[in-house]
Parts: C-alpha cells; structure tokens; sequence
C-alpha cells in the first residue's frame, strides 16, 4: 500500500488504489511504451493523465517524481523487497516491469543483452530523431525558413527505418519469433511518424514494407490498442 505522504505528486493526483501502481502519463510515443506494456502484463494498475499542453509536468508536484519533467513516470507500491519504487525514463520502465513480471525479455543472457541493445537503439536513436523530425515538419519548425534542420532529420529517420527494415528481414519481432520490450519501445513511434507526424511520404515509408508488415502486426495486438489510448485524453 502506498503511503501518499511520502510522493508529493498525489496532492496533484490522488490515489484512488494506493495498493496499485501509479502511471503518470498521456498517450505519446513515450507514454504508450509503458500503458501497453501494462496492459501486455495485466498488472493492476491506475492511469494519471498528465496534461504536457498545459506545463503539468512542470509542477513542483511532478517534479519530485520526476526532475527531468516528462511523463512517463510511475511509482510501484511493491517494488523491490517489498518497498515503493518511483521510476522515469520509459526504456527503464520498460526494464523494471518486464523483470518484475517475467515477460517480454528473455532469460537467455546473450537473447536478454539483445533486447535491451534494441531497447537503447529506439531511446538514443529512433526517439529523438523521429521527435525533431515531426518539431521541423509539423510543429512549430515548419515554419523556419532554414529547411537545414528538417532535411537532416529525414535522413536521419530514413536512415533509422533502414536499419529497422535490414533487422525484420526474416523476423517477425525484433528479436525474431518472441514480442519483447524492444517492439513495445518502438511502436509508438514508427505509427506516430506516419500518423500524426503526416511524414509518410516525406520519409517515404512504403519502401520499408518489412517495417510497414511489422508495424500492423503490433497494432494488432488487442493489448496495443487498449494501451494506445491510455491515459484516456480529456479532448
Ligand atoms: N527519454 C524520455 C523522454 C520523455 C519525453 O520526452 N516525454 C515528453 C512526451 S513524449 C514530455 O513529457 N514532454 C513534456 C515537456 O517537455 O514539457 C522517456 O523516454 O521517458
């Protein structure tokens, strides 16, 4: 059971189930990593939506969780031996929940560094390319005159779909047969890249059809899709 006391950040978002884990979060590319990964797990749990349009994250409540000042964050009343444990960055989420539950990482040491290298490959690479990439083509960039920073951002995410497009052939998964943490890492982000990003044409996805047969196949897990959509949005 959680003692609220000690997390500043329930004055702001109460408990409602103290005994559950507490997500923090909104359904981006870095949030659905950990919703789906929840939902995948079946791990009771209760969503915070955090509102990034109006500065939520930037409350001296959700500051003590997290000092970097972005969802996702969570607090596990059971952490290890037994003791609350508070987390952000989504990759080391992602880490922590596919230990606890004994699911999507596999015991093999050699297959479990694999998966985790991947894991680093979408926190280092895919994540931050692909998020200046849709800042310069749908965001507020898309109005510099400079077309520079766009420019080497679609290479770069181009780049990054080659690389994605050369590890699927012959897999269904990133790791082959097994859906590990390293396809719930990277979902979010190729289906933002051509979907709300607009940039399908731009990074000419159709020439990646091994990512495009990957991608279906993870949107049409039912747990992806309930975890799509978690925090429910209040617009
Ligand atoms: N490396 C972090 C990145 C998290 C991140 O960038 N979160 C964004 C939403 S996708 C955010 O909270 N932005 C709010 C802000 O910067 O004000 C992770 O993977 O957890």
């Amino acid at each position: 059971m959680l003692d609220q006391t000690q997390f500043p950040i329930t004055k702001l978002w109460p408990a409602q189930h103290p005994e559950r884990l507490q997500l923090y979060s909104l359904p981006t590319p870095n949030g659905v990593k950990v919703s789906i990964m929840l939902e995948e797990i079946g791990l009771p749990y209760e969503a915070h939506l955090i509102d990034i349009g109006k500065n939520e994250t930037w409350t001296p409540e959700f500051l003590s969780l997290n000092p970097n000042g972005k969802i996702p964050s969570i607090i596990d009343p059971d952490g290890p031996g037994g003791k609350p444990l508070a987390l952000f960055e989504s990759g080391a989420i992602l880490l922590y929940l596919a230990e606890k539950s004994g699911q999507f990482l596999p015991q093999d040491p050699a297959q479990r560094y694999e998966t985790i290298q991947w894991v680093f490959f979408q926190m280092a690479a895919v994540g931050p390319m692909f998020g200046q990439l849709g800042f310069f083509h749908r965001f507020a960039g898309r109005e510099y005159e400079d077309k520079r920073p766009l420019e080497r951002y679609k290479n770069e995410s181009k780049r990054l779909l080659g690389v994605l497009e050369s590890r699927l052939e012959g897999r269904d998964w990133i790791m082959g047969q097994d859906y590990t943490i390293a396809d719930i890492s990277l979902l979010g982000w190729v289906r933002n890249l051509i979907g709300f990003y607009e940039a399908r044409e731009l990074v000419e996805f159709d020439s990646f059809p091994r990512v495009g047969q990957w991608l279906e196949r993870g949107l049409a897990r039912p747990a992806v899709q309930r975890g799509l959509t978690i925090p429910a949005r209040n617009d």
